[in-house]
């Protein structure tokens, strides 16, 4: 070992390491933005294409990031120019930086609307709503102009603290109790959620598909970015917390649990919404605010819902504070190196031009109409990031795995060896995934939709 990497903090045990990319993994991403693309693109046909995606290259692309990262020891930049230096791979790297940037931008805004909510169940606010109109409330709320950038504002100090205290001690700590919470409390709501008579369209919506769906470009675009969205991949997260990890843990393992586990969740948040989108009469296709304009309804049921629902807003913003952590960690270690400068000068600095990026997408919620190409500011970052960059990051990081490495190498870097299963993934990074993601792309050229 070098210098360098003796001096590296590292994950204290491997359950730490998975915990964490599973703590970057579930966030909004599980909830807020899988129903809402969910909702907005059919239902049952854009699960099977999810989980499809998620199988055959969302968990080969998990497996190379965490392999690229361990291997170099380095910030999302540094690893490519580790191991490739001199040529242009590393502009994966710089990518990962723009995309940690533009995806924290927008995530803390939602993030606050959870805030939001969290403190509106713990003051009883929420249940004074006139007439249980919450889709007002929710709307009356994000379309202030000045209540969502304080809310965004409280998140990302929250987060530029966490960060700010480093690796270990930050996220392995909380991510340890409140995953497995979060869990349970899903698991939990949805059952009930099932017994509020929207069930049956609800599971059907859910999990039939609208076979014509299948193939429609869009909802197979869609799925893909949100598959990466959530998997937390081409963003350069894993490859940076892969870089925290020493080499005594194995991968593949890692790479299969975080990815079941992510989608896991995605599923339980959707069995415990659309029931309940149903139930209630709402549209599923309502887009960014259907779970905030749906679950009251769910709490407002439950004799302790006031209590439920602040758990489940509380547990919810864990998550998502445990997503953002990851997505500024990436950004901070390169900036840290980059610059020579302490964690704590980068982090307050990197997160202060985050939050003002985010402003925008918070005002284009009703109070200053800022649209780019006829989407409101956050729907444009959102499917920018999600429908483009993440699955370029995707193609770039396959290829870089499957070619710029020996094919030994890469088997042995990976732990997975000489086996069928490790022939079959070399052969999905290096042609299957960056041709499956090239034609989706093709199929779709010209519109982020
Ligand atoms: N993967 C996370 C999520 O799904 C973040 C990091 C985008 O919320």
């Amino acid at each position: 070992m070098d210098n360098e990497n003796k001096n590296r903090e590292h994950w204290g045990s491997r359950l730490g390491f998975i915990l964490a990319c599973l703590g970057s993994a579930v966030g909004l991403g599980n909830v807020w933005r899988f129903s809402t693309t969910a909702g907005e693109n059919g239902g049952g046909a854009f699960l099977i294409v999810y989980l499809l995606i998620v199988l055959i290259i969302g968990l080969p692309v998990v497996l190379a990031e965490f392999t690229i990262g361990r291997k170099a020891q380095s910030d999302v930049v540094g690893a490519f120019e580790k191991l490739a230096p001199g040529k242009p791979w590393k502009i994966m790297g710089y990518m990962g930086v723009a995309t940690g940037f533009i995806i924290l931008s927008f995530y803390s805004v939602i993030a606050g609307w959870v805030m939001k909510y969290f403190f509106g169940y713990v003051t009883g606010a929420i249940a004074n709503v006139p007439g249980q109109d919450f889709t007002s409330y929710f709307t009356s709320f994000i379309g202030q102009r000045y209540e969502p950038v304080i809310w965004q504002f409280i998140f990302m100090t929250l987060t530029i603290g966490v960060v700010i205290a480093g690796v270990k001690k930050g996220i392995e700590a909380a991510n340890k109790l409140l995953m497995p919470l979060l869990g349970v409390l899903l698991v939990v709501l949805s059952i009930y959620s099932l017994t509020l008579g929207g069930a049956k369209e609800g599971l059907t919506f859910l999990f039939y598909p609208d076979w014509d769906k299948l193939f429609d470009p869009q909802v197979i675009l869609a799925a893909l970015g949100q598959a990466f969205f959530s998997l937390s991949l081409g963003m350069g997260t894993l490859i940076t917390f892969g870089g925290y990890l020493s080499r005594e843990h194995k991968l593949p393992s890692a790479a299969l649990s975080v990815g079941l586990l992510d989608s896991s969740v995605a599923i339980i948040s959707g069995v415990l919404i659309f029931p309940a989108v149903f139930a209630f009469g709402q549209d599923p296709s309502s887009g960014p605010g259907l779970v905030f304009m749906t679950l009251p309804n769910v709490f407002e049921q439950i004799s302790a819902g006031m209590l439920v629902g602040a758990l489940f807003f509380f547990l919810l913003f864990a998550a998502a504070l445990s997503s953002s952590v990851s997505l500024l960690e990436v950004t901070v270690a390169y900036f840290m190196r980059k610059l020579q400068w302490s964690r704590k000068q980068t982090v307050v600095l990197i997160g202060g031009i985050i939050f003002l990026l985010g402003i925008p997408s918070s005002l284009a919620q009703g109070a200053i109409p800022i649209t780019v190409m006829g989407r409101d500011f956050l729907t444009f970052m959102d499917q920018l990031s999600g429908n483009v960059l993440l699955p370029l990051g995707g193609v770039i990081i396959a290829l870089f795995m499957g070619w710029a490495w020996k094919k030994e190498e890469a088997l042995r870097d990976s732990d997975l060896g000489n086996t069928w299963v490790g022939n079959v993934w070399i052969w999905i990074v290096r042609i299957i995934a960056p041709l499956a993601i090239l034609i989706i792309f093709l199929n779709k050229i010209g519109i982020i939709e």
